[in-house]
């Protein structure tokens, strides 16, 4: 069995935690299988993308289009029962006899069997332990070393042998589910008599045995984090588990490893374009699927590459990405921020409010707020609602106008919306905005707009 080895982003997911897990498993699998190639003893590794909560929605909409599996989900990073049990234990049937039991013990080394019921469902365990009780059981016939009493022994003996196992089932058994957490399975473990545990699933079938060697393991799951390096972003269980590699585009955090791993961070726009640089290190090809998926991540990770984040090597990344895609990476990167379904959803409260603030000039306050988009359009046909909403904020907190700047990245200007006052906005910008007005040219809320306006 290859030892499985998680690849998770950070908690409450973005499209490039999802997509760095994916494209990474996919490229250490690939790599896995070229080691197994030139060395068939070597130690196997299985690499599983995972993910710390929903998908979002890009995420699940790009993986459907594709047709790529999407990470598994998962809560924490401890060690369970399933990593410790062994699975598939050997088992008898309820109608077997003492003997049967005995000869499948011995031929497997082991101190227990499971015994099934016609259902194939866990009916009981005989253990060593019991049947050597049994034996015991038969000296009482021992009273003295006379003929006859050994004789009484020995029948009852044999006659034990064609026992049903059925008869002699052990009564103390710790039952566990897979999933448990292994440090909360240890202490019954430990103190049943039995010291074996019978995990059984949901429909009672046995899938495994846990003995008390081992729960003495500690074994530490096996993890490779991706977009992230802090541990507050990280899996519940990470300081029990063992960290592999970091591959990351943020500050470097707190995440500490007790032997020198392989820890990749570079100040690129998404996780996603590290581990397409991985490809090309490693000279392995990129399934259009995968392609599709990294090239996502790039595209919100970087807002279509217009974030001040975004780097030449993303942009290089992109192209290279999109040829294997075959769209353009505009047309790509805008096919996928309309997945985020974004404007036209959008609560109108969280459209106007997110990125807001107040300034005060002279005697007034004033609310500037800024909605970037790639879709204009979209938010141009909630005018009303939007104008609204300014104009309950403004009555709320008795501002002398609010403006909301819609900035469409792409054209590189922003649409002026503004309820109150608009005089002051009027001068200072030269237009006339008691209606809806494009100013080409303004992407910054600080530099372009408060700053002229706080100095006028
Ligand atoms: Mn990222």
């Amino acid at each position: 069995m290859p030892t499985p080895v998680l690849i998770v982003g950070h908690k409450n997911p973005d499209n490039d935690s999802i997509a760095a897990a994916v494209g990474y498993a996919y490229l250490k699998n690939e790599l896995m299988k070229q080691t197994l190639e030139n060395d068939p003893s070597a130690e196997k590794f299985t690499y599983i993308p995972a993910r710390l909560g929903p998908l979002p929605q890009e995420s699940e909409a790009i993986l459907n289009e594709y047709s790529v599996e999407a990470p598994e989900a998962i809560n924490h990073v401890h060690a369970r029962i399933q990593d410790v049990m062994t699975p598939d234990p050997i088992w008898l049937s309820e109608d077997s006899t003492l003997v049967d039991a005995g000869r499948l013990l011995r031929k497997h080394n082991k101190r227990a069997v499971v015994v099934k019921d016609k259902d194939d469902k866990y009916a009981g365990l005989v253990s060593l332990r019991t049947i050597a009780n049994r034996y015991i059981s038969a000296m009482d016939h021992c009273e003295s070393d006379s003929a006859q009493d050994l004789e009484n022994a020995a029948n009852d003996l044999a006659s034990s042998l064609s026992q049903s196992v059925s008869e002699l089932l052990e009564d103390e058994v710790v039952f566990l589910n897979k999933g448990d957490l292994l440090k909360d399975a240890a202490e019954p473990i430990l103190m049943s008599e039995l010291r074996e545990g019978v995990v059984l699933d949901e429909d009672g079938h046995c899938i495994g045995i846990v003995t008390r060697t081992d729960v003495a393991k500690h074994p530490k799951r096996k993890v490779i984090l991706v977009d992230h390096n802090e541990r507050s972003q990280a899996a519940n269980g990470i300081d029990e588990a063992e960290v592999v590699e970091i591959i990351d585009h943020h500050r470097i955090g707190d995440v500490s490893t007790s032997n020198p791993i392989h820890f990749l961070n570079l100040p690129v726009g998404s996780s996603a374009t590290i581990v397409a640089l991985q490809f090309m290190e490693h000279d392995v090809e990129i399934p259009k699927g995968i392609a599709a998926v990294l090239l996502s991540a790039i595209m919100t990770d970087t807002v279509i590459l217009k974030s001040p984040t975004a780097t030449p090597i993303d942009e290089e990344v992109a192209e290279m990405l999109a040829a294997i895609v075959g769209e353009p990476v505009k047309d790509f990167g805008m096919k996928v921020l309309s997945y985020r379904g974004g404007d036209a959803d959008l609560p109108i409260e969280k459209l106007v409010t997110a990125d807001s603030k107040e300034f005060v000039v002279g005697d007034d306050t004033i609310l500037i707020a800024q909605h970037e988009t790639v879709t204009l359009d979209v938010v141009m046909q909630r005018e009303e609602e939007i104008r609204a909403f300014l104009k309950e904020l403004r009555e709320k907190h008795d501002y002398a106008y609010v403006l909301l700047l819609v900035t469409d990245i792409f054209e590189e200007g922003s649409m002026f919306i503004v309820e109150g006052l608009h005089g002051q906005v009027d001068r200072v910008f030269g237009i006339d905005s008691s209606k809806s007005t494009w100013v080409p040219g303004i992407l910054s809320r600080k530099k372009q707009v408060a700053a002229p306006l706080l100095e006028s």
